[in-house]
């Protein structure tokens, strides 16, 4: 069958009308990968499947709900859009922007953004802006131009945004054929964790399959939910949830509190280790913020959490080639030889 995007793949849970013509990149369709080998290296009791979110048109999740988000400001009338980012939302704005024919404004966090997503936002056409301040900074001057002007704001406080990432959910269940009994990820300003939980919860409604426990990660320096306060001055490797006042922040709460699950910390070496795990034993490059949800696990597998019956989902949120900077600081760096087939050789056989 003929794939065709999240809105008409799951039409009958969107807040569309219903002759709507979708403005869609194809996105959603994502691979759900049993990670056997991350399994055996993490010697985790349960089994652990990962969503790898990379694959989508601009490399994110964020695509699952700009789809809705631009489809909505189109059938509107509206003329141009604004988010304030970290990377992936300006880069996806950006995206379906353009394919929609629409103006977009992006407001981003200077010297904070992986060179790949911004390189995105610029070759898109859109307009973008950065500003001396932190992506909570940016957010609340985007919150004060959408109440001034008839710019749509395309933040996940933007509703159509969740109702569109909320069919990773739809995704997974279909896929398992019932629901997991975790789903762990990163938490940056809690759109997707709130998404994930309200699509988890419409599908057991429609279907009764049961719902799991949500697990929520944020790296240690910018852990708002965790700590209880907001974060002034927010620092991680992870840029995409470089956040510290998230604005989703209630619903995250509730989430966790519904589904029993809990929220914790990851530290930034943590992050960058499971990031190479993921990428050396199962073959997935995601970003740092994405590999949160593999350290996660990592972290509660070691208080023995999990038992054998359980079944864990961790959502790689974004593609790791959107920060190869980041990627490479690391890691050896290739070795070097003269054009000469033994000294290649020799290499080879060291
Ligand atoms: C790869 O792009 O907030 O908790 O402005 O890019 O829903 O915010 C990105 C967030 C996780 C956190 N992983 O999701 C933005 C932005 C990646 C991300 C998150 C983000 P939310």
């Amino acid at each position: 069958m003929k794939y065709t995007g999240v809105i008409e793949r799951y039409r009958e849970y969107m807040p569309l009308s219903r002759d709507v013509m979708p403005i869609t990149l194809l996105e959603g369709n994502t691979p759900l990968l049993e990670a056997d080998n991350l399994k055996k290296e993490l010697k985790a009791p349960c089994k652990v499947f990962l969503k790898f979110e990379g694959t989508n048109p601009t490399g994110s999740f964020k695509d699952r709900g700009m789809t809705v988000a631009i489809t909505k400001s189109v059938e509107d009338g509206a003329e141009a859009v604004i988010c304030a980012s970290t990377g992936n939302t300006s880069a996806s704005a950006a995206a379906y922007a353009a394919k929609a024919g629409l103006k977009a404004f992006v407001i981003l966090p200077k010297g904070k953004i992986a060179i790949g997503k911004l390189a995105q936002a610029l070759i898109y056409g859109a307009k973008v802006i950065e500003i001396d301040g932190n992506f909570d900074d940016a957010l609340r001057i985007v919150r004060e131009i959408g109440e001034k002007t008839r710019v749509v704001i395309v933040n996940s406080i933007n509703p159509y945004r969740i109702e569109g990432q909320k069919t990773a959910s739809f995704e997974i269940v279909e896929t398992l054929g019932k629901a997991p009994t975790h789903h762990s990820l990163p938490v940056g300003n809690a759109g997707n964790i709130t998404a994930y939980w309200k699509g988890y919860k419409e599908w057991s409604t429609k279907h009764g399959s049961s719902l799991p426990k949500m697990l929520g990660f944020q790296a240690e320096g910018a852990a708002p939910i965790v700590l209880g306060r907001v974060v002034d001055h927010p620092e991680t490797v992870a840029t995409a949830i470089r956040i510290g006042n998230p604005a989703s922040w209630k619903q995250a709460v509730n989430a966790l509190d519904e589904s029993t699950g809990q929220i914790n910390i990851v530290q930034d070496s943590e992050i960058l280790s499971a990031q190479k795990l993921i990428a050396g034993a199962e073959g997935i490059f995601c970003e740092p913020a994405s590999a949160s949800s593999v350290a996660g696990l990592r972290k509660l597998i070691s208080h023995d959490y999990f038992s054998a019956k359980d079944v864990v989902v961790c959502t790689l949120t974004g593609n790791g080639l959107k920060d190869p900077d980041t990627a490479s600081r690391d890691i050896a760096p290739p070795l070097t030889s003269k054009p000469e087939l033994s000294e290649v050789l020799k290499l080879i056989q060291d």
